[in-house]
């Protein structure tokens, strides 16, 4: 009996890959909106209007868009986010199939954009807050806990335009009033909330492709991070005020790393690597102050960050309840040349021969999310969810509409097997959201063929379909899992 009695089964989601309805009821467009749809190898592009008022794209890159330019939504280009699955119309429909799968709890964010239509009004758009407040009276008609993140990537546009988004102090304020909004609205329907979803990514993805980065741009990285990590503390402090219940987590992208060899340079460029790409932002929101090493990675990259003194009492006083993760893969490093390299997105680096890699070229590696949660803990000491994981794969529609998806229950089966053996170990695991319980539209790729979902939706990358839903074979099989609390994984 590993899993807790009352352990949170479920799904995750987020805002600006399942609600659609980007631009009704008077949502404002989010950085999200004017993205490309991309495949594995063609990355996503960012469309905007040069300072000489051409029509552009180019990739989604750390630098942004070249001076003078302004983002915009361009004839001849797809963005599905625009529609993403229509949650916004569907919701009643899908929350009806996540119950039906026996549901303890839901992971879903809240677009900012959809409360700040710029994200710098004074007060919030009343159809957003209406909206939200009858997903979560609609969840709670099942009993359903939602599990709520306040920023999942989707900065309102005006504020990247306006301030250059993150990398400009203003943004601390304006997420506190946005996250201060939810608080008060929300106090009663929502109890658990994650503060910046996968906050790592932001200096994790800056050069792990080999791409041309400038110290310019760990400046801005490190700074961006600095800014999200005092306003994930503020909002911390604002979240216990307002009602003591609420717990407060952060969100990692958790990723594990390997050496390839036993070349001592390889060890210890592995641990460097961890502290960089994941113990750096866990530390700070955990502990409530940057960890010995940010001074040599600062270093290493010319970096000088403007931290004022209230910051370092902000983050002392608004450290995180518990520490959330998603989990997809792990990842190879060495100082040594390779040539057996796996490509493919977020993936890059050497291939691991002990591995089986997806169509999306990422290694799946139950054992290392055993590894990545006894690690954590120990580190941490607090209770630990897992908040996404999952396998984005193709899926077939049979004559008979039935879909079969013996490769994603499998997935699914060895990573449960990896958390109970992680709870006999001594683990305080307390949820387990997968990643797009319903398909939607892939973060990386824009793509919907990218599927993670017990529940198919009816939309293809050209932009048809009718949206209808069905179960996949893998619905039943996690019906029985939550039903048996995680013993019958048959
Ligand atoms: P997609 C990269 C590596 C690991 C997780 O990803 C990542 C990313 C960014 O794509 O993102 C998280 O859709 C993220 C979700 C995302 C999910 O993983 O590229 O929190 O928004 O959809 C899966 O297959």
């Amino acid at each position: 009996m590993s899993f807790l009695k009352n352990f949170l089964w479920g799904g995750a989601t987020a805002a600006n890959q399942c609600e659609g309805a980007w631009n009704v009821d008077g949502r404002g467009p989010a950085l999200t909106d004017v993205k490309t749809g991309g495949s594995v190898n063609s990355p996503r592009l960012v469309t905007y209007i040069d300072k000489d008022g051409n029509p552009q794209a180019q990739p989604d890159m750390a630098g942004g868009i070249p001076e003078g330019a302004h983002y915009a939504v361009l004839d001849g280009y797809l963005y599905p986010n625009h529609d993403g699955i229509d949650f916004y119309h569907h919701y009643k429909e899908d929350i009806a199939l996540f119950a039906e799968m026996g549901f303890k709890t839901f992971r879903m964010s809240i677009s900012w954009s959809r409360l700040y239509p710029n994200g710098d009004e004074e007060t919030p758009n009343q159809k957003g807050i209406e909206f939200y407040r009858n997903v979560f009276n609609e969840l709670k008609k099942y009993n359903i806990e939602p599990l709520v993140t306040i920023w999942h990537f989707d900065t309102p546009l005006y504020l990247e335009e306006k301030f250059g988004g993150w990398k400009n102090r203003k943004l601390i304020d304006l997420y506190v009033r946005f996250a201060k909004t939810c608080f008060t609205e929300f106090k009663g329907l929502v109890k658990y909330w994650l503060t910046f979803n996968e906050i790592n990514n932001t200096i994790m993805f800056l050069d792990i492709f080999g791409q041309k980065v400038t110290d310019t741009d760990f400046q801005n990285a490190y700074q961006t991070l600095h800014h999200q990590f005092v306003a994930s503390a503020k909002a911390v402090q604002i979240g216990h005020e307002i009602d003591p219940d609420n717990k407060i987590g952060c969100m990692i992208c958790g990723i594990t790393f390997y050496p390839m060899t036993c070349d001592p340079k390889d060890i210890l460029l592995n641990r460097h690597t961890w502290e960089k790409n994941i113990f750096y932002c866990g530390d700070v929101q955990c502990k409530g102050k940057y960890p010995t090493f940010a001074e040599r990675l600062w270093k290493d990259r010319n970096v000088k960050l403007e931290i004022l003194p209230e910051d370092l009492e902000d983050l002392k006083k608004g450290t995180v309840d518990m520490y959330s993760f998603s989990y997809y893969m792990s990842t190879v490093v060495t100082t040594h040349n390779v040539t057996d390299t796996v490509s493919g997105n977020f993936s890059a680096g050497a291939r691991n021969e002990y591995l089986q890699y997806s169509d999306w070229g990422w290694a799946t590696d139950p054992t290392g999310l055993q590894y990545y949660l006894e690690m954590m803990y120990d580190r941490y000491e607090k209770p630990l969810l897992i908040v996404e994981n999952g396998l984005g794969a193709f899926d077939t529609v049979e004559e008979n509409g039935s879909i079969h998806d013996p490769f994603r229950i499998d997935y699914y089966r060895q990573h449960i097997e990896a958390m109970s053996k992680a709870i006999d170990n001594g683990v305080d695991l307390i949820a387990y959201t997968t990643w797009g319980c319903i398909d939607l539209v892939s973060a990386g790729t824009g793509e919907m063929r990218k599927r993670y979902g017990f529940i198919y939706v009816n939309k293809q990358d050209d932009g048809t379909g009718d949206y209808s839903r069905s179960r996949k074979d893998s619905f039943y099989w996690y019906k029985k899992v939550i039903a048996s609390n995680g013993e019958d994984l048959a």
